[in-house]
């Protein structure tokens, strides 16, 4: 299997104490089988991007804000977050887009910005229970990358890894059948590559733990896994980020 890229969202969990206890079981692993991301909480950013410094494990934003700077308030900018030992940055996850009203010419705007120094986006896309029930999964899919298309270069969306959360399965202990992932990962593959865009890293999201990664992994066009509760644990995450 090539390698994968496996990104930890630990959301708004955790503590000071909580979080040196997994960075201390992640550094003592050293390395992994597949690319490892963790995306802490804003303020445990700095320390795990530090402890983190001398080991392939890369530290990444859970959300940055759609301008450079101003009067702002609770804001982080893309630049702060690179300046503070960010590679990665997670945008609009269905937890942002329903809580804080995130559109998607606002995460488009929030790529560009990542973009622009060098943070990698990851972009959440994915339809909720009635819009699937509704049979229109390709429908919103198409929406939310086609805001992308609009704002973004061929080149540019190539350096945007994608992830797809059906809302349905997050948190919910069961993540989505292989199908449905198979056909969503396609149509969106079919999509980018259609726009010119070739070489997106694909992850799927919702529910994944170390019992169902290697299935995962294992379902065409899944490039990477975005992992929330099961990567509040090291040792489960590490298990992710091992699996063949
Ligand atoms: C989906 C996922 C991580 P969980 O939100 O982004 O969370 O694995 O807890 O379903």
């Amino acid at each position: 299997m090539s390698q994968k890229l496996i990104v930890g969202n630990w959301k708004m969990h955790g503590s000071r104490a909580s979080v040196q206890s997994i960075l201390a079981q992640l550094k003592a692993a050293q390395t992994s089988r597949h690319t490892l991301v963790v995306c802490p909480p804003y303020p445990y950013l700095a320390m795990c991007a530090a402890a983190l410094e001398d080991s392939p494990i890369a530290v990444g934003a859970q959300d940055v804000a759609a301008s450079t700077h101003g009067a702002q308030t609770g804001a982080v900018s893309a630049e702060m977050l690179a300046d503070n030992g960010c590679r990665y940055v997670i945008v609009g996850h269905s937890e942002r887009r329903l809580a804080h009203s995130e559109s998607d010419a606002m995460i488009a705007e929030k790529i560009v910005r990542s973009l622009s120094v060098d943070l990698r986006p990851i972009v959440c896309i994915g339809e909720s229970y009635p819009q699937r029930q509704a049979g229109l999964t390709e429908t919103i899919l198409f929406r939310q990358l086609g805001t992308l298309t609009q704002k973004l270069s061929p080149e540019q969306l190539s350096r945007v890894a994608i992830a797809y959360e059906p809302v349905w399965a997050i948190g919910s202990g069961k993540a989505a059948p292989k199908n449905d992932i198979l056909h969503a990962h396609r149509c969106i593959r079919q999509y980018l590559n259609a726009y010119g865009s070739h070489s997106n890293t694909l992850l799927y999201g919702g529910s994944v733990n170390p019992q169902n990664a290697e299935e995962l992994l294992s379902i065409a066009h899944v490039n990477g896994l975005l992992v929330g509760g099961a990567s509040l644990n090291g040792e489960h995450l590490l298990c992710i980020a091992n699996t063949c």
